[in-house]
């Protein structure tokens, strides 16, 4: 037997985990590992299950294509030329715009969804960019991109010294955190009121993060900006501000909001007026404060307002980049996606419905659009990594028929599932245990700064590849340059490229020496250690790879600490509290709040077993609480007449759900699950427990309109009784 440690890729929470395999490499036991100074030994029915997912045996083994709708195990050489032919066909056919490619959310933890996103991009040089940031954090990244000039520039609750944690939308004993790596986040709620301090929660349910609470507001969904704007009213009206930052647009700030009192948000969200300026001046007056907001104040129509507030608020009580209030992370490794100049949007725009690029990407809410309507830069191809969009994005099963239509698409994915069903290539990746780890982007979150590289736990089968390697040809294919071209040379290239900035940077310890000499000091078993290495030794704590590996359990470095200094790149070199670009929607905010209001409105809910889509194929981690049901308040379930099941209507679709009558949903709002609806694939688990596709009922027409953000929170549906 042998033990190994290695950090849980599943979530945000990045926990260390202690794992026991028997000599055939089978996973016998999984624990947390204590010895990790930053997640302590803490583990969910999620990390502890990642034997059993890892082992599942539908998780696919070998390439595959398909044939109509046979499908066939290949070579790796056979399915790369079937990649190059379908790529190079498209481009050749129709250029390079044809040829969209689609990030989803395991590449925001995996190695290679980091190290080969910006090349695959560049390789590819194709407008149709797209990902899973605009189905759930964009308006973040743009609410910072304004204010700060850096989108990356996003601050994260000071959770261990804050007196005072509003949240506002997110489920973190639940979630375990999102945009916000603090494992044994229920340990760290309860330290948070054990110390004296206190957890307002707004949500339309009463969550158990909002059980964990001293208070609790059910607020009618999509309906936060207007509270939010009540709050800042508060503090401006009664002078309650102590701006410590050096900020432009106070004056105009005052102007913005005069009208947005606590009254009128209250008639709209549904919080009493009270409760509102109470909660504003709390905020103003405890030593320290947080306010936080995820998925609730992100995939909803005004999701950037949203964003703006909750810092705009951080800001006005002097808690933003202050220890106790939001700080800023430092990660390990060299932050390369900070580009230094202020952020810059809208430099094209999408092709149907001419939406602005954000971060390069055009948003998942029109990828249908650009694949059905023909015309020059018609999608024609995708290239599809760790996506299931089908069950992910708005309207997703409208996708899935556009899907259809593609000459060619290729899935790097583990499973044969509602989306890789309609691919013609499907390259899996290795085992989770098969791949080293390294959150390069989970670090830019933390609670406190630390880092901790794990190697692989399991060795790749001679007929396994990579998922770097995968990447890494196909970065080679849109290049041009074949399905046979080493991929080792696209890491070189950015080695090279890395070192020679290095060299080049006026005060960097290596300025003027040798590429070359300099290059034979970088160490690492293979060219992503190698990477990683030169990451870390140009990162800010000048770390190495072999001093990361010295320490398996990782490293803490230290408490947050203010940085606002450094990130801060407006053109005013000032924090700009009113970008144009995001007080302009507030004409759209109000109109909206004149509209009368829909009779149920429908949100979702995230079950502490799931992870999005892919972990409903083993079998404890379905079943019980872990179904997909409808929430629907007993007064509701009164009033519409429903029984055992229900027809749900929106603009959209309809489904017939089963329903659970409960009062932690609030009267007027039902919640559904997303990540079900499991059919067509070849997972026999998940088919067992189907459920259904909370996104057959999202509208993929209604969207944040500063960041092109798709809408899954404060659906309007109808609902109504279901005769079998
Ligand atoms: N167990 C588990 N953990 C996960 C995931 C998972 O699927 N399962 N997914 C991971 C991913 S990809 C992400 S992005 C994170 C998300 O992390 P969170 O955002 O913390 O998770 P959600 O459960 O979506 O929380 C959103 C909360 O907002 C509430 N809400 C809905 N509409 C509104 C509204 O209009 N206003 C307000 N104030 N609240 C509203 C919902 O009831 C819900 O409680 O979780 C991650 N962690
Ligand atoms: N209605 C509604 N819809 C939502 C949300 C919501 O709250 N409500 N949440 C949204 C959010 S926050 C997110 S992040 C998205 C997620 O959207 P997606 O990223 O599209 O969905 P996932 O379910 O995470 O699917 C991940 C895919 O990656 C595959 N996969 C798993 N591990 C690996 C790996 O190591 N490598 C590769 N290449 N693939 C892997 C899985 O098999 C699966 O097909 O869903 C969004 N959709
Ligand atoms: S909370 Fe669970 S899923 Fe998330 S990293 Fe920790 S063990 Fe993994
Ligand atoms: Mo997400």
């Amino acid at each position: 037997m042998t033990t190994a440690h290695r950090t849980c890729p599943i979530c945000d929470s990045v926990c260390g985990l202690k794992i026991d395999l028997d000599p055939a490499g089978r996973v016998t036991k999984v624990r947390g590992d204590t010895e990790d100074p930053f997640t302590g030994g803490y583990i969910c029915p999620k990390g502890a299950s990642i034997g059993r997912l890892d082992e599942d045996p539908d998780r696919l083994r070998h390439p595959m294509i398909r044939e109509g709708e046979q499908w066939r195990e290949v070579s790796w050489d056979e399915a790369f030329q079937a990649v190059e032919r379908g790529i190079t066909g498209v481009i050749e056919k129709y250029g390079r715009d044809a040829v969209a490619v689609y990030f989803g959310n395991p590449t925001y933890h995996t190695m290679a969804g980091f190290l080969y996103r910006v090349p695959l991009i560049q390789s590819l040089a194709s407008k149709n960019v797209y990902s899973s940031g605009t189905i759930d954090h964009m308006p973040k990244h743009v609410a910072c991109g304004h204010l700060y000039g850096d989108p990356f520039a996003i601050a994260v609750p000071d959770i261990d010294r804050t007196d005072y944690f509003l949240v506002i939308g997110a489920n973190p004993m639940e979630s375990h955190g999102s945009l916000f790596c603090a494992p044994d986040m229920p340990g760290r709620l309860r330290a948070l009121r054990k110390r004296g301090g206190k957890l307002v929660v707004v949500d339309p349910r009463r969550t158990r993060t909002a059980e964990t609470a001293d208070e609790h507001f059910f607020v009618r969904p999509g309906t936060d900006p207007l509270l939010l704007l009540g709050i800042v009213h508060t503090l401006l009206e009664e002078d309650l501000a102590t701006v410590t930052l050096d900020v432009d647009g106070l004056d105009e700030l005052r102007a913005l909001t005069k009208d947005f009192t606590p009254e009128a948000a209250e008639r709209i969200c549904g919080v009493p007026a009270a409760d509102i300026a109470r909660i504003a001046r709390e905020l103003a007056a405890a030593p320290t404060a947080a306010v936080y907001s995820r998925m609730g104040g992100s995939v909803v129509e005004f999701g950037t307002l949203t964003q703006w507030l909750v810092d705009v608020i951080n800001i006005l009580t002097g808690n933003l980049d202050n220890p106790g209030g939001t700080m800023f992370a430092k990660t390990a490794a060299l932050e390369v996606f900070r580009t230094g100049q202020p952020f810059e949007w809208g430099r094209w725009r999408s092709r149907v419905r001419g939406f602005p690029e954000v971060l390069g990407e055009l948003p998942t809410a029109t990828l249908a659009d650009e694949i059905e309507t023909p015309g020059d830069g018609q999608v024609r191809a995708l290239i599809n990594i760790g996506a299931n969009q089908v069950i992910a994005a708005p309207n997703g099963p409208r996708l899935g028929d556009a899907f259809d239509r593609l000459d060619f698409m290729v899935c790097v994915d583990p499973y044969l599932n509602e989306t890789t069903r309609h691919a013609t290539v499907i390259l899996p990746p290795p085992r989770m245990l098969q791949a080293a780890h390294y959150d390069f982007l989970m670090q830019l979150v933390m609670v406190r700064n630390y880092t901790r590289y794990s190697p692989a736990v399991l060795p790749l089968d001679d007929d396994q590849r990579s998922e770097e390697e995968i990447l890494g040809r196909l970065v080679l294919i849109a290049a041009g340059a074949g399905a046979g071209a080493d991929p080792a040379g696209v890491d070189e290239m950015f080695i090279n490229q890395l070192l020679t900035g290095a060299t080049q940077m006026p005060g960097s310890p290596v300025e003027g020496m040798d590429v070359e000499v300099l290059r034979a000091t970088i160490e690492g078993d293979n060219s992503r250690e190698q990477i990683l290495d030169t990451l870390l030794k140009f990162g800010q704590y000048g770390l190495s790879l072999a001093k990361l590996k010295e320490s398996p359990h990782g490293i803490d470095l230290g408490p947050l600490e203010p940085r606002l200094k450094e990130l801060l790149v407006t053109r005013s070199g000032r924090v700009e509290l009113t970008p144009e670009p995001i007080v302009s929607d507030l004409d759209r905010l109000r109109a909206k709040a004149a509209e009368p209001v829909p009779d149920v409105l429908l949100i979702g809910r995230r079950q502490l077993r799931s992870n999005n889509s892919w972990l409903h194929n083993v079998k404890s981690l379905v079943g019980g609480s872990n179904t997909c049901t409808l929430h629907v308040n007993p007064a509701d379930v009164a009033r519409l007449g429903l029984g055992a099941r229900a027809i749900v209507r929106s603009a959209v679709s309809e489904l017939v759900v089963d329903v659970e009558p409960t009062d932690v949903v609030m009267p007027g709002v039902v919640s559904l699950p997303h990540g079900w609806g499991h059919a067509g694939g070849k997972q026999r688990v998940a088919a067992e427990h189907a459920g259904v596709n909370a996104n057959a009922l999202t509208n993929e027409l209604v969207v944040d309109v500063p960041s092109g953000n798709a809408v899954f929170n404060g659906v309007p549906v109808t609902v109504s009784p279901h005769q079998a």
